[in-house]
């Protein structure tokens, strides 16, 4: 499906829609899931999002947006979620049966019955957001608010290389809608708990470098999370701390999910492709965040991570 007047046309022939998106969702997945779910809703549509895993306690004010249905459902609709192997286990039952996959990951694998992915798109939140007209929505500060949160996200505050002219003339029209952007904002990039900076002090004290600092690697463990009772969901951010450092252009963090195996969260400057080293390992991303998942022994992981890296970039281990 390439255009967007058919995916709103499809959007529009369904209903009793259940939207899902990736385990661990970020501002992204849950602004968009949410803001569809309240366009659908908008319509006269039955529709609900699934979230399977607890939501970090930050976002958890979105589900306010919606009002809660419950329905068999007819189709299911995924957003911001590149494979359907990144759903949360709870929901893996309805792996193989997506009937409409809206996505921007450039790794997408296409695993719905139908497929809408714009790799261009900063955030999915902005072909949501493209999607308001074509339905004859009537935005509100809910949506305005939801789709908002998604594109700062996923931009970084507008900091990163995938922001364009649009996500700033799009955040400027969600502005118009009453957004207090100030507020989402410190909350989603000032704000942090004593714990994440436990976390973050434990990240720091991990970090070991590669090719004279070109490469830096850290990560934390089971023993770490419970040790300062900290629960995953409470962790994202924590993936950019390596690409901070000046003169790294590839940042690794490691996360234990379960013993010895870890999901992996790539960083990269803009000279190198996340997506490429992330695609090493099977995983996949965007050009400059990506991720996959290993098993093994944390040292011999890194080394294995960190050589691999080091043979495809042409870079020397110094
Ligand atoms: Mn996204």
């Amino acid at each position: 499906m390439n255009s967007i007047n058919d995916l709103a046309q499809t959007l529009k022939s369904m209903n009793n829609i259940y939207i899902v998106t990736h385990m661990f969702p970020d501002g992204d997945a849950l602004g968009s899931a949410f803001s569809l779910c309240r366009m659908l809703q908008k319509l006269g549509k039955k529709a609900a999002v699934l979230l399977g895993n607890e939501i970090s306690k930050k976002f958890e004010f979105m589900t306010g947006y919606i009002e809660p249905q419950i329905f068999n459902e007819e189709y299911i609709v995924s957003v911001d979620l590149a494979s359907n192997s990144l759903l949360e286990s709870s929901l893996e039952k309805y792996a193989y049966k997506i009937d409409l996959c809206i996505d921007h990951h450039i790794s997408n694998r296409k695993f719905a019955a139908l497929n809408y992915i714009d790799s261009n798109a900063a955030a999915n939140c902005e072909i949501i957001y493209d999607l308001i007209d074509l339905l004859n929505v009537q935005i509100d500060k809910y949506i305005a608010e939801g789709l908002y949160i998604g594109i700062s996200s996923d931009t970084g505050c507008f900091r990163y290389s995938n922001t364009t002219y649009k996500s700033h003339e799009i955040a400027a029209k969600l502005m118009k809608q009453g957004v207090a952007v100030s507020k989402i904002n410190e909350k989603l990039f000032t704000l942090k708990s004593r714990k994440i900076l436990e976390i973050e002090k434990i990240l720091n004290q991990n970090i070991k470098y590669f090719s004279e600092g070109k490469c830096a690697i850290t990560f934390i463990t089971l023993k770490d999370f419970e040790k300062h009772e900290i629960k995953d969901s409470e962790c994202d951010g924590i993936a950019s701390i390596p690409i901070r450092i000046e003169g790294v252009n590839v940042g690794i963090t490691l996360r234990e999910k379960s013993p010895d195996n870890y999901k992996v969260s790539v960083r990269t400057s803009e000279e190198v492709n996340a997506n490429d080293i992330a695609s090493l390992f099977e995983g996949g991303g965007h050009f400059r965040a990506a991720g996959f998942s290993i098993q093994g022994k944390i040292n011999e992981i890194i080394n294995e991570i960190a050589n691999t890296i080091l043979t495809h970039l042409g870079w020397k281990n110094k």
